[in-house]
């Protein structure tokens, strides 16, 4: 099971609706397809989505750290020395959507040639999760008529609020008509892509204390170091850390520094290996996780459920799985479908994943 190549496929689709929050804008997913070939003629598939403003990488810095730097130091070693595939991708620092991606393409062989689901192989908890979807910036009777549809033709009941606009009282608004919507039953949190300061973060969560949120992300920047941990520790909910913990290392950091009490697992960007070291830790320490989005096509949604069905912890709470409804079309051959606000990983062996060759020629940029 040798690898004989790692393609870097760049790809771009339209949002119909584009994605607004406080550190960026999506228009296009501008993704770049991954897939490891082996000598015995499996193959691998995953997807890196580059998020310029969270991590630095671009479609065009995730093909050439793929093509020039990974790729050379991969080929010969086999599908099962992941342990020296890391070895060898940790010797670059950064980049790890496309990391990420080589890391959940080699699982997807490993249980191609195992011919058992990738969700066996990792935990095999369950085949599902309920779906969280992310409701952007917009005015707030928009986002409202939003979540409204969202609810009504997939069933979804949880909603996660993008906020960080400044003056926060925008937000603060835009949260407490939602509530007013979609009522009681409705599981609301919310993530501020760092755009709030500690103390506008701590007065929008004293307003919002009757909303019922079960959780806030990522209100202020981390690196406000002081301010952080002064707001983390008068919370009423936990806070989640994302983009501020985006490995191991940086997970334990923010917890035992007291700037987070929850953690988002994003399959993005620390595939299946690393998302299973964030795990443990946030188990070992007894922290909540959260399974969140990249904002990934249909591919990285499919991986993302797989390791949360995977695992009890993950599974506890709804996964944002729904970001690719946004999208004007997607590679897959069989769409992804949410159904009573619940998806499901495929069955069958590795990940499942069926590229369409007519949609990948259609939408691929380097031809
Ligand atoms: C999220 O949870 O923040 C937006 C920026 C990013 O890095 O991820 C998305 C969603
Ligand atoms: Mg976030």
């Amino acid at each position: 099971m040798k690898i004989v190549r790692v393609e870097a496929v760049p790809f771009a689709i339209p949002y119909v609706k584009p994605l607004r929050f406080a550190s960026g804008e999506v228009r296009t997913a501008d993704h770049v397809l991954v897939r490891v070939h082996t000598d015995e003629g499996l193959t691998g598939t995953a997807e890196a989505p580059p998020r310029p403003f969270t991590y630095g990488e671009t479609r065009e810095s995730i093909v050439a750290v793929i093509d020039k730097i990974f790729e050379p130091q991969l080929l010969g070693l086999s599908a099962l020395e992941r342990q020296v595939v890391h070895e060898r991708l940790d010797r670059t620092v950064g980049n790890p959507t496309a990391k990420a991606a080589i890391d959940m393409a080699l699982w997807d062989i490993l249980g191609q040639a195992a011919g058992m689901p990738v969700s066996g192989l990792l935990g095999g908890y369950t085949d599902r999760m309920r779906v969280t979807h992310m409701v952007g910036f917009a005015p707030a009777a928009e986002m409202v008529a939003e979540a409204e549809r969202i609810r009504d033709v997939y069933g979804i009941t949880t909603f996660k609020v993008k906020v960080g606009r400044r003056p926060y009282t925008e937000d603060v608004a835009a949260c407490r008509a939602l509530r007013t919507a979609l009522g009681s039953e409705a599981e609301l949190y919310i993530d501020g892509n760092r755009g709030w300061t500690a103390a506008e973060s701590a007065r929008a969560l004293q307003e919002m204390a009757d909303l019922g949120l079960t959780f806030a992300e990522e209100l202020c920047p981390a690196d406000d170091v002081l301010g952080r941990r002064w707001l983390v520790a008068q919370s009423p909910i936990p806070f989640i850390a994302d983009e501020s913990a985006t490995r191991a290392a940086e997970v334990t950091r923010e917890l035992l520094g007291g700037s987070a009490t929850a953690i988002s697992i994003k399959t993005a960007r620390t595939g299946f290996t690393a998302s299973q070291r964030v795990l443990h830790t946030c188990e070992g320490l007894g922290v909540e996780a959260v399974m969140g989005n990249q904002i990934d096509g249909q591919i990285g949604t499919l991986c993302s459920v797989v390791f949360g069905a995977a695992h009890r912890s993950t599974s506890r709470y709804a996964g944002e799985l729904s970001n690719f409804l946004d999208m004007a079309d997607d590679l897959l051959s069989e769409p992804l479908t949410i159904e009573n606000g619940t998806l499901r990983i495929r069955e069958g062996a590795g990940l499942g994943i069926d590229v369409d060759p007519d949609k990948l020629a259609r939408y691929r940029q380097d031809r």
